[in-house]
């Protein structure tokens, strides 16, 4: 049943209302961010209505509530994923219409939340969904950013950065919380109090800074039941008002420095990608926001509940990676300095909440801070850790007795270091990898240590995607057809079903449909691609695409090594029937990461050199899309014919993209990386084009020292000409440095780094023949629509809603709730 406020009639007077409330205008004098606005307003209010009703009902049921930290959530936009989740967005797509406006440009006016990098800020997004959608009370907790992901700019081929300043126009569906605020403190000393009567001892934290953190609150909504959670991002705040007239100057310095920390703390999201850079003001964000999610979460057992020895029973913390791990000693120094437990109790308690997921292999990014910045930033918490370690140290003794070596690799301090992978794992019930490979590749190589010593905590849970924002609000015309010809709309909320879609495999009529569609998804890209890039497409060329954050992993730059390869190819056998293609490529880099950022002006000057030269007839295009975030996604995924998932194998942990094209009707190029290992498990190999080392073979050269590189680039021309391409300057105006850097990274051996790390060339063969698998198979148009249907129909697996019920069966054992309105 629709919504009383989604009628057309109420609707319309609503929208009418807002405008004329919030703006003192009329409708027909609204510019389209007023009418965004007085929209959302509208959504938000019937939104509130359930906001309050899972309240009340969560309050009734009591059920175990999940609180989902993470630095990152990669929301994507509000609006119309909330009217398709309230079952409203054609009602309110009509109900505009007659008022003379377009959904989609009032969409359009939403700046995307961008507060997370890539795979697991959207990861935390898609969980989200899935949590609310199949009725888990859950919490996100993280930082309420000012500024966004930056947003990126191409300037003469290269990557600018902006600032995304999101919240410019204020944030309709977002709740300022000021009643559940709290302090976080930061610094200073610890004093140690004895109380002679009772023979307790105190530890008071002194001449420390302080926070207020403030919390906002953002609505989850399920999807058609009426249950709405909570994402709640932390502001912070001065403590004490910055007050002008106070001329005391110990208490003005103390209100200035107040001021700053507020202001800076929250300020921006760190733009790494599987990376961490060990700033200090990273480390202060983590606390800040863990520290304040666990005292929110305390005070709020403690309403309910008197005995804190039963806290795991109500609640449990999943860690998304390293970022807030700091969680388990916060939470330890909750509950000993300010419940009064004594360790083992607490410990008892912490050890059975706390679980953490890995989100990579890539050493870079497991966080290692230095012992002096952290134990002067967070002197008690700090205490704690040396403590669990030394109990810890004691325990890895015990068991393996003289073993040393051991106590080194395991200790969670060591080398002037706090390991935070190592902490969440000591004391964390539950460790998880997010593809069967990469939980395999933990146990086996990473973290093998901690997987002799405590095997149980070690599980796998593959990564999943929502279907309601990746297929029925991305693809709406996929999402219509798939309904029709399975004749239900189950699949929304049970992703398996799609395996019905199997049956019209072979017949061609439902084959037409499904590439007609594909093709008008193909029109509606082109169609973005020239009004941001200026850049002709043809639909009927093979949309082949690489989306996703530019690490060297990734590979991208493989992929416009093979564009060079193919373009070289076709100048000189102008003869040879080539089938039009169009490369689309789409990435941010970190500010700092210059190689990265060297491939993004790689991947520009080809596209300059290609796309001009009309001797090759359009042939091939290179197109890079400026600034890819969610809601340029969601039309590319839509679009694409074939889904370049091509990181060195071991490299990649799951992969969430390749789910997404998956899902989209667009068969994976790709290495056995992952989650595209179970991809092709699900679609079958013939389904798919794999290539490329195993990722045992990876690692095993990886331990004996690497391969040379300088072997293929002697043996094979082709590879030789496209290699010396960067620098004879054919890309580069005539420039032979440009791009020197990146043919070193070939060839040479260079700064600790082996020559070709990442086995480019190695696997460069083995990629353009499979890449000549796809032409032919592309030509052959029923095979191409079979195989692109069959990835559709093979998908179910990996929605989020598998996933996350698979966490909630093995490690968090949540309630499931009802809300009947
Ligand atoms: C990403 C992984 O690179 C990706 O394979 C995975 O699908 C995703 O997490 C979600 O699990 N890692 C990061 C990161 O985003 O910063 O380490």
């Amino acid at each position: 049943m629709i919504n009383p406020r989604f009628e057309k009639e109420a609707f319309k007077k609503d929208v009418e209302q807002n405008v004329k409330q919030l703006f003192r205008k009329t409708v027909d004098e609204a510019s389209q961010q007023e009418l965004y606005q007085a929209v959302s307003y509208v959504v938000k209010d019937a939104i509130i209505d359930d906001w309050i009703a899972t309240q009340k009902q969560y309050e009734k049921d009591d059920p175990k509530i999940v609180y989902y930290m993470s630095m990152e959530f990669l929301l994507g936009r509000a609006l119309g994923n909330n009217l398709i989740n309230m079952t409203a967005y054609k009602e309110v797509k009509e109900a505009l219409e007659e008022m003379g406006l377009n959904l989609n440009e009032l969409e359009d006016q939403e700046p995307d939340p961008a507060l997370g990098n890539g795979g697991l800020g959207r990861l935390a997004a898609c969980f989200l969904d899935s949590l609310a959608s199949l009725g888990y009370a859950a919490y996100g907790c993280g930082i309420r950013y000012r500024y966004g992901m930056f947003k990126q700019k191409i300037k003469d081929g290269y990557q600018e950065e902006r600032p995304d300043n999101w919240l410019k126009n204020g944030n309709p569906f977002e709740l300022r919380r000021p009643e559940y605020a709290k302090e976080v403190r930061f610094g200073g000393n610890i004093r140690v109090e004895y109380d002679d009567k009772t023979g307790d001892i105190r530890f008071k934290q002194e001449n420390y800074e302080s926070v207020l953190a403030v919390p906002y609150d953002y609505p989850i909504v399920g999807y058609d039941n009426h249950i709405v959670n909570t994402l709640r991002i932390w502001d912070a705040e001065p403590i004490v008002d910055f007050q002008l007239d106070s001329f005391d100057r110990g208490d003005y310095h103390k209100a200035v420095e107040q001021q700053n920390l507020a202001k800076t703390i929250v300020e921006v999201l760190y733009p790494n990608d599987n990376h961490y850079a060990g700033k200090e003001l990273r480390l202060k964000q983590q606390y800040f926001f863990v520290s304040a999610s666990l005292q929110a979460a305390l005070t709020k057992y403690k309403k309910h509940h008197d005995d804190i020895h039963k806290l795991p029973e109500k609640m449990t913390i999943q860690m998304n990676d390293t970022h807030p791990t700091v969680a388990v000693a916060e939470l330890m120094r909750l509950l000993l300095d300010e419940e009064g437990l004594g360790w083992d109790e607490a410990w008892e308690i912490t050890s059975k909440t706390c679980a953490y997921t890995n989100h990579t292999i890539m050493s870079e990014a497991l966080e290692k801070w230095p012992i002096d910045l952290f134990s002067r930033l967070l002197p008690r918490v700090y205490q704690i850790i040396q403590e669990i370690d030394r109990r810890f140290v004691a325990q890895i003794r015990e068991m393996y007795p003289g073993n040393e070596e051991k106590v080194a690799k395991m200790q969670i301090l060591r080398d002037g270091q706090v390991k935070m992978a190592h902490l969440a794992i000591v004391a964390g019930y539950s460790v998880n990898g997010v593809a069967r490979l990469h939980t395999e590749i933990l146990k086996k190589q990473e973290l093998r240590d901690f997987y002799e010593m405590m095997p149980q905590k070690f599980n796998n849970k593959t990564n999943g995607i929502t279907q309601r924002r990746f297929l029925m609000h991305g693809n709406p015309l996929l999402a219509d057809w798939v309904t029709d010809k399975l004749g239900t709309k189950d699949w929304i909320t049970d992703l398996s079903l799609m395996s019905g879609l199997k049956k019209w495999v072979d017949d061609e009529e439902a084959l037409k449909e499904f590439m007609s569609i594909k093709y008008e998804n193909k029109v509606r890209l082109a169609k973005y691609i020239k009004e941001h890039n200026g850049i002709e497409v043809d639909p009927r060329s093979i949309f082949d695409v690489q989306v996703k954050r530019l690490h060297e992993y990734k590979r991208q730059l493989l992929n416009i090594l093979h564009v060079m390869y193919l373009y070289n190819e076709i100048k000189e056998h102008p003869e040879i029937s080539f089938y039009p293609r169009t490369f689309i490529f789409g990435a941010k880099a970190s500010a700092g990461y210059i190689r990265a950022k060297q491939i993004i002006k790689l991947i520009n000057s080809v596209a300059d050199v290609v796309n001009n030269d009309r001797s090759i007839n359009g042939k091939l295009k290179v197109v890079f899309i400026e600034d890819y975030r969610v809601s340029n996604a969601e039309i590319i995924f839509a679009a694409a014919d074939v889904s370049e998932q091509i990181s060195t194998a071991s490299k990649e942990a799951s992969g969430t993209g390749n789910m997404k094209f998956m899902l989209n009707g667009a068969p994976t190029l790709g290495t056995m990386d992952g989650a595209n290992v179970e991809i092709v498990e699900e679609v079958g190999a013939e389904n798919a084009f794999i290539f490329g080392l195993s990722s045992d073979e990876v690692i095993n050269y990886e331990n004996n020292g690497g391969y040379n590189p300088m072997d293929i680039y002697n043996s094979d021309a082709d590879i030789r000409r496209v290699v010396n391409q960067l620098v004879d300057g054919t890309y580069s105006q005539g420039d032979k440095e440009m791009y020197r850097d990146l043919y070193n990274s070939l060839l040479t051996a260079q700064g600790g780094s082996k020559a070709d790390t990442y086995f480019i060339l190695k696997d460069f063969r083995s990629y353009a023949d499979t890449q000549k698998k796809v032409e032919e198979a592309y030509r052959d148009k029923d095979r191409w629509a079979k195989m692109a249907l069959l990835n559709t129909a093979s998908c179910g697996k990996f929605s989020s809603d598998r996933t996350i019920q698979e966490y909630v069966d093995d490690i968090w054992h949540l309630d499931k709730v009802t809300v009947e309105v």
